[in-house]
């Protein structure tokens, strides 16, 4: 719609996605797209810079969609798109790989990360992984990055490469801002309290995945890491592990921190955990059950890949135009 923000956001199809990928990102999408002009993408070609086996992306790429779906996200209301089917995001990004030094793509932690996890795959495309994401969000203008607080310092390049290149030509990008969640930007592995909840992480108990069954993702509650004393408080200092479960249970039963506190006054830690793995298993249940659903029917999730790719390529062929423009091609 005419003068609306425009709004961008992006799950790679790495692995199944976690609950931390749901609060962090896509939940947030269903309650932002009433109110702006939100592209979301599927993002494979951030995918292949750890190998994958095509199949099995191919498979996932349709799971995230059929998933995104499921959560609420409407493609009646938003552009729904997966990335490869846009080659204007594998041109800017060369373009702009050329405003970008080597120096900051070495400093970038996620890099280091990835480099220090993959150390026999530290291929170029690893390294690149913060331009291609500027390219996806320069290219449609947007405003605001809804994202979980680890892509911080992505949004953060993404916007020097913009004024980099505004201020060598003239205003061509919109320079974005990241938008997090108050709570919930950031979950921790219930294992490791002190590590963020990662689908790619090491610990599959440390996870719950978004597909995880009751019992499974009680399972992995009951086992969560909390502390010696006995208190339900949120201090994500001194008490990471309960803070994440206050966390947790606010984000999926729609509490506030503090009536989620309220509700564990005086409880214990057994009684504590099991109400947060239920919060969350009744959350899932019906998620589950229309991820299913249109995960059976491939002609609908093609048909919205198909009008998103067509959306999207027109939007972002507009700025890739004007780049082009202005530096001589
Ligand atoms: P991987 O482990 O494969 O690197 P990831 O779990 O970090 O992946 P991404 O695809 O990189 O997931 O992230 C998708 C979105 O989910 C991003 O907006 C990211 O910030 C958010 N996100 C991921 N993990 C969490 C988390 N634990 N808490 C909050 N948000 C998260
Ligand atoms: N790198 C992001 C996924 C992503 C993204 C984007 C997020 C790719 N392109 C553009 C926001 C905007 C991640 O969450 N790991």
């Amino acid at each position: 719609m005419e003068g609306r923000k425009i709004l961008y956001s992006a799950v790679q199809p790495t692995n199944n996605l976690t609950i931390g990928n749901y609060v962090g990102a896509i939940k947030n999408w269903v309650n932002l797209q009433n109110d702006y002009d939100c592209y979301f993408s599927i993002a494979n070609m951030h995918a292949i810079t750890v190998r994958q086996v095509p199949a099995e992306l191919r498979q996932r790429t349709l799971s995230v969609l059929a998933l995104y779906l499921a959560c609420g996200v409407d493609p009646e209301k938003c552009v729904l798109y997966l990335q490869s089917h846009v080659s204007a995001h594998a041109e800017l990004c060369w373009v702009l790989n050329t405003f970008t030094y080597v120096g900051e793509m070495e400093r970038m932690t996620q890099f280091k990360d990835k480099s220090a996890r993959h150390a026999e795959n530290i291929n170029m495309g690893l390294m690149d992984y913060p331009v291609l994401m500027a390219a996806d969000i320069l290219l449609f203008q947007t405003d605001l990055v809804p994202v979980g607080i680890d892509q911080r310092q992505h949004v953060e390049i993404a916007r020097d490469i913009a004024q980099r290149f505004n201020n060598a030509y003239s205003p061509t990008f919109k320079v974005p801002e990241a938008l997090y969640n108050k709570v919930g930007a950031k979950i921790n592995d219930l294992a490791d309290p002190a590590k963020k909840m990662s689908k790619s992480g090491e610990n599959p108990n440390g996870a719950v995945f978004m597909s995880d069954d009751r019992d499974t993702v009680i399972r992995k509650f009951k086992r969560a890491v909390t502390d010696s004393d006995a208190e339900i408080i949120y201090d994500p200092e001194r008490k990471p592990g309960v803070s994440n479960l206050l966390s947790i249970y606010s984000a999926f039963g729609g509490k506030s921190i503090e009536a989620a506190q309220a509700d564990f006054a005086g409880k214990g830690y057994g009684e504590f955990k099991l109400a947060v793995g239920e919060a969350v298993a009744d959350k899932l249940a019906p998620v589950q059950a229309e991820w299913k659903r249109l995960l059976a029917d491939k002609a609908y999730l093609d048909g919205v890949l198909k009008a998103g790719a067509e959306n999207a390529a027109r939007a972002a062929n507009r700025t890739l135009a004007k780049v082009y423009k202005k530096i001589g091609f």
